[in-house]
């Protein structure tokens, strides 16, 4: 993936994608999340819907979609890009390192025979990830594992895209993954330190994500997909216990990412979030949501939002927040 001297971005795949809160006539769904109810053939994460402006979310392009299983995996292809989503029981107390290097080399497996190695977009699902001290918490042999499957695959830290790790109550593994015949362009933020390059302290293996990955589409414009978004400056955690500025932090991480995009990829229109853009945010306490729709409420008047009480993957963070957006 190449952005030239004008910003441009070769398009990841023929057809565009588009977000959107249902099905869609004339396009085909890649990928789609119901967050309030199990319906057959919808995506479900295994956290509880607190509230927002959507209850589904469509991953939709214009093309031919072909859906099946391999193994324990299902996945979606459409024109150059392929979904692949997995569900491994988790009592929550196992370790879950093997079952995610299994799980993870199994993904990048099916992704290279369907020719689409190339990451684009990660999410992570577990129970009780914040269960275990030290180097034994769950969330840690989790990023373990998956740093273990990525090397194997021979993935390094400038291949990994956009990613979302998040605690839940339902005993399940839930990993989803979106790759590409062409990978995405990469965006850091410069008020944090690359996740893969996180200290020691924060356990064996550093988290392997990238703070956005931005895709061309057949337009010229760009998709980009913002990773789970916490009140991280530097490598540590800002304001513990205080809902309302870590709130705040991450909304400033989250411009400070969009304006390294429009810099990046020269796309003026990447500046803001809008209608056209999704933010979904996961709240430790459900009573906290309606402070955080809140603040995000006024930051961006017209962007929808989706709430749902789920686990940040640091014990002393309250809320983390990830956005769709394009331009
Ligand atoms: C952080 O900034 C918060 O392990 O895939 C955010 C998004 C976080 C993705 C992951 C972790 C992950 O470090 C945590």
């Amino acid at each position: 993936m190449v952005v030239t001297e004008a910003g441009l971005i070769k398009p990841a795949s023929r057809a565009g994608i588009r977000i959107s809160a249902s099905a869609s006539s004339g396009s085909e769904a890649l990928m789609r999340f119901a967050f309030d109810q199990p319906r057959p053939g919808f995506d479900q994460i295994g956290l509880e819907l607190l509230g927002g402006d959507q209850v589904e979310e469509h991953w939709l392009i214009p093309a031919k979609a072909e859906s099946g299983r391999h193994g324990d995996l299902r996945f979606c292809q459409a024109d150059h890009l392929l979904y692949i989503a997995c569900e491994c029981a988790d009592d929550g107390r196992t370790d879950p390192a093997g079952m995610t290097e299994r799980l993870y080399g199994e993904i990048l497996a099916l992704a290279k025979m369907q020719g689409c190695p190339t990451l684009i977009r990660a999410w992570n699902f577990m129970p009780a990830i914040n269960r275990g001290e030290g180097d034994d918490e769950r969330y840690r042999r989790f990023c373990l594992g998956r740093a273990r499957a990525l090397e194997a695959a021979g993935i390094g830290d400038r291949e990994l895209c956009a990613g979302t790790a998040i605690g839940g109550d339902d005993p399940h593994l839930r990993v989803m993954v979106l790759t590409g015949r062409h990978g995405g362009i990469n965006i850091e933020n410069p008020r944090q330190v690359s996740a893969y390059r996180y200290p020691r302290i924060y356990g064996p293996r550093s988290p392997s994500f990238a703070r956005a990955t931005a895709i061309g589409q057949p337009d010229g414009s760009a998709f980009l997909m913002i990773s789970g978004t916490a009140s991280v400056v530097g490598h540590r955690t800002l304001h513990e216990g205080d809902l309302e500025a870590q709130t705040a932090e991450i909304i400033v991480n989250l411009d400070t990412v969009l304006k390294e995009s429009t810099q990046r990829l020269r796309r003026p229109a990447l500046g803001e979030f809008g209608v056209h853009s999704l933010l979904r945010a996961y709240v430790r306490h459900a009573e906290h949501w309606p402070q955080v729709r809140e603040q995000l409420r006024s930051a961006w008047p017209d962007t929808p939002v989706i709430g749902l009480r789920g686990d940040i993957c640091r014990s002393d963070l309250l809320v983390e927040i990830e956005a769709v957006t394009s331009g």
